[in-house]
């Protein structure tokens, strides 16, 4: 089988450098996406995220004629879905936009064709799209009904990659590709190989979905772990950022920094989906939430303790990106702070993110944005909330005469 037109679903961080990807590799690719605005300046060749080198690869991919965008789908031979999977305010997973895009597909469905969820899901999320879409085509047979027969097959392929490497890891990285069949499986591993170079292995479609999200939950446990401990240390007045790297000279110790929280639209949201799935068992995954959580309060209070030595104290936060050295501002831990803070003081309040050129509408008009030099010069109390590398070169006598709270180690790690 040779996928020829390759459709994706949702043309944000992860499906606009996919659809590129493919581009690259002179698939013809249709990317759709219900932004009228996303669409039109992906087909002028611009972007609308900030990813190293996507510009790029993105422009060549529509002045080269393989990759157009459309608010409509289009038949093709493969489809990819990578909508986004947000939670509730009670921790509930919303598949709306799966379900939303599984019936757009349905129509345009013929036999012989691919469909593959990337977006990360709950467990049992691909047979759902299965059953929406049987329930939308009875002329086509699907793999819960004609098992390896089956007309259309559907597999899930979870991304993997780190922002600010999506470029390098989406071809690097190695793929856990789960088919609701063999065969399915086995399809959606020949349409990756056409720009994978890591190894694609097989699975099927439910171990695939928890393997994604085990693995964000590994990486939100142990950042709990580290923050859980930098509140011990400071009960117990210990350096956290030694402790730790002492620690990890211990051959079988390798534990993470603690931070102002867990921010990003993954760590902070996949391991609810296990919760959600399993609650009575997933008590570690669920308390490592919890914990991650309470971190920004934790750091506000410290704040607060600070900043009532002074009268009119001048607060300055350096960096409210969710980490270092990206411009996403999307459930950061840094602007979940920095906006408590203005709540809470009268003063002023001063923000520096080097990174962005103006406020988001939540922080616009109650915060200063301002250079990296007025704020180390004028801030009675500087709150490190990013590690991005400007800080890191920051001269260490101008944190004399002020008081520091430094939530990610930046001066500790020099
Ligand atoms: N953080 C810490 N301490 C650490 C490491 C991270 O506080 O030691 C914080 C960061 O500052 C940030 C948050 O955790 O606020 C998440 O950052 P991250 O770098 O751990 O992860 P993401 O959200 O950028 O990307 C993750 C990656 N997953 C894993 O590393 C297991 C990526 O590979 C996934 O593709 C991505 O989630 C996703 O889309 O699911």
């Amino acid at each position: 089988m040779s996928f020829e037109v390759i459709s994706v679903i949702g043309l944000g961080y992860i499906g606009l450098p996919t659809a590129a990807a493919f581009a690259a590799r002179r698939k013809t690719v249709v990317g759709v996406d219900v932004n009228r605005a996303t669409v039109d300046t992906i087909n002028s060749g611009g972007v609308h995220i900030v990813e190293p080198d996507l510009d790029m690869v993105v422009r060549a991919a529509v002045t080269q004629g393989h990759l157009r965008a459309t608010d409509k789908v289009e038949p093709a031979d493969a489809f990819l879905i990578a909508v986004p999977t947000p939670f509730s305010t009670d921790h509930k997973p919303d598949l709306s936009y799966i379900e939303a895009a599984s019936r757009a597909i349905a129509p345009v469905l013929k036999k012989g064709d691919l469909v593959v969820l990337e977006s990360t899901s709950p467990v049992g999320t691909t047979e759902k799209i299965a059953a929406w879409l049987a329930d939308m085509r009875p002329d086509l047979s699907f793999p819960q009904q004609a098992g390896e027969q089956s007309d259309i097959r559907v597999a899930h392929c979870p991304e993997r990659v780190l922002p600010g490497h999506v470029i390098r890891e989406l071809v690097e990285n190695d793929r856990v590709i789960g088919g609701m069949t063999p065969r399915c499986g086995e399809l959606a591993r020949e349409l990756y190989q056409v720009f994978v170079r890591g190894e694609c292995i097989l699975t099927d479609a439910r171990t695939a979905e928890l393997c994604k999200l085990t693995e964000n939950s590994f990486r939100d446990v142990n950042i709990a772990f580290a923050n859980e401990l930098s509140l011990i240390c400071d009960r117990l007045d210990v350096n956290v950022w030694e402790l730790i790297k002492l620690a990890n000279r211990h051959p079988r110790v390798n534990i993470l920094q603690p931070g102002p929280g867990v921010g990003g639209h993954c760590i902070a949201v996949d391991p609810w989906f296990i919760v959600d799935s399993a609650p009575e068992q997933a008590k570690l995954i669920r308390v490592a939430r919890i914990v991650n959580d309470a971190k920004p309060h934790w750091v506000i209070e410290r704040v607060e303790r600070a900043a009532n030595r002074f009268r009119e104290p001048l607060i300055a936060c350096l960096g409210l990106a969710f980490k270092a050295n990206i411009d996403d501002l999307r459930e950061s831990p840094a602007v979940e702070i920095t906006s408590e803070l203005a709540e809470r003081f009268p003063g002023r309040i001063v923000a520096v993110e080097p990174n962005i050129s103006s406020l988001p509408a939540g922080l616009d008009g109650r915060i200063e944005l301002c250079d990296l030099r007025t704020a180390m010069t004028e801030a009675d109390v500087i709150v490190i909330l990013v590690d991005h590398e400007q800080f890191k070169r920051i001269d260490p006598v101008l944190f004399q005469a002020k008081v520091v709270i430094d939530t990610r180690g930046v001066l500790a790690h020099r």
